[in-house]
């Protein structure tokens, strides 16, 4: 708990945080560890929150969102909390009538196809549209030991939902938008730009500590179009934030081939998905941008050894570089047991140890030649879980 009346910078509030140091790549000793989506269905205590409210209403009243975002950290012990809102949140607050449905996610009342669509993407102000979602973000800074994470979806992303009118396999008419008419687009994802900006400035100002920028759906392109329909609107939003005295992490999901353009877009962290060693990641992410990640979530349905076993082995194959954030690839599964979570965040603490700058080989975990070749890329069977 915070003793100060005035809000310090973050950085001063969490001088100790590992989570912080790692975001920097500065010394700290321990690996930090948070996980996407901690918050959620997989805490019954969510779930019988859930049980009286809708999502909007846990969104878009403070004590129940700061409740909700506390409940991962009390339960794990993680090194980050991360604000419980949604990534069409800032959609839903400039009035596009935006829903979440259980079981389905984000739907749209009214697609967003036509260059005269655009104009209903008005310009967001934080402070007049976000109130609500920000002032949970006041009552978090005063009651957290850890950092907040703030997050906003990137441009990409949140366009896919406006496009298709909701969670979608191929992004066909997102895609048809981009190469049919280039100049709607790129209006489009800079209207969007602002608006991701406008949001993550705006919990920046209340307290969070670092911000994520989720380009989940990213991974659905070729690096090329990537790199000429979608990078320099994220560049954009993490430009806005550049300034701000937060580190950034850029995650999106199979982003494999995508990892050196989304390091270069501005950010202190790239998050790895699962399918990529991160040692493989580290190979295709300049020096001087550290990485999250990369657990498959769905080992974590599995029993604990096994989860043990490949949380070792992504921490052998961060190495105990100074700037690996453990996580897992994605998000958590609504299916997994919050014990099993519990216990990974204790393994990384107590064996994800960071080598001193110039110091000795990795002291983490399992050597090598403990580890079977290939173990990263076993397949998982992946029962039908949803998000
Ligand atoms: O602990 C946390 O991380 C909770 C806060 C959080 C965050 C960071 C939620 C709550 N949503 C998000 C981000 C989010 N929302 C992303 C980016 C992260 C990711 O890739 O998983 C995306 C793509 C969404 C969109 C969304 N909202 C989906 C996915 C739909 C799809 O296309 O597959 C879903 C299911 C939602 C609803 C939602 N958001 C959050 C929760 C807990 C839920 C489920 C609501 C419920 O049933 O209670």
């Amino acid at each position: 708990m915070s003793d100060v009346s005035e809000p310090a910078a973050p950085s001063a509030r969490h001088a100790g945080s590992p989570f912080l140091a790692a975001c920097r790549g500065a010394p700290h000793d321990t690996v930090p560890v948070w996980f996407m989506r901690q918050a959620g269905r997989a805490l019954a205590e969510y779930r019988a929150i859930r049980e009286q409210h809708t999502f909007e209403e846990v969104v878009h009243t403070p004590e129940l969102a700061a409740e909700v975002t506390l409940q991962p950290v009390r339960r794990y012990g993680v090194d980050a909390a991360v604000l419980f809102s949604d990534i069409v949140t800032p959609l839903q607050a400039i009035g596009l009538g935006v829903t979440i449905q259980p079981g389905v996610g984000p739907v749209i009342d009214r697609p967003l196809r036509t260059a005269g669509d655009l104009d209903r993407l008005r310009r967001l102000d934080p402070e007049e549209d976000l109130g609500h979602v920000l002032d949970t973000v006041s009552l978090l800074v005063e009651e957290l030991d850890v950092p907040l994470i703030g997050f906003a979806g990137a441009p990409f992303t949140l366009a896919s939902y406006l496009i298709e009118g909701g969670p979608s396999r191929s992004y066909s008419r997102t895609k048809a938008l981009m190469f049919t008419d280039e100049l709607t687009w790129h209006r489009l994802l800079d209207r969007l730009a602002s608006i991701v900006g406008a949001s993550l400035s705006g919990q920046i100002a209340r307290g969070a500590a670092a911000v994520q920028l989720f380009d989940s759906w990213a991974g659905a392109l070729a690096p090329e179009d990537y790199e000429r329909f979608v990078l320099p609107h994220s560049q954009r939003v993490l430009e806005q934030v550049g300034d701000l005295g937060v580190p950034r992490i850029h995650f999106g999901v199979d982003s494999g081939e995508l990892l050196g353009l989304m390091a270069s877009a501005g950010t202190e962290v790239v998050g790895v998905d699962w399918r990529t060693p991160l040692d493989h990641a580290r190979a295709r992410v300049p020096e001087g941008v550290g990485l999250q990640g990369n657990l498959e979530p769905a080992v974590c349905l599995g029993p604990f050894p096994q989860v043990a076993e490949r949380a070792r082995d992504v921490l052998r194959r961060a190495g105990g570089r100074p700037d690996h954030v453990f996580n897992l690839g994605h998000g958590v599964l609504p299916a997994t047991d919050p014990g099993v979570l519990a216990e990974l965040v204790e393994l990384v603490h107590a064996e994800g140890r960071v080598n001193a700058p110039g110091g000795a080989q990795a002291a983490t975990a399992a050597p090598p030649a403990a580890v079977r070749p290939g173990a990263d890329r076993d397949p998982v069977t992946d029962p039908e879980v949803g998000p």
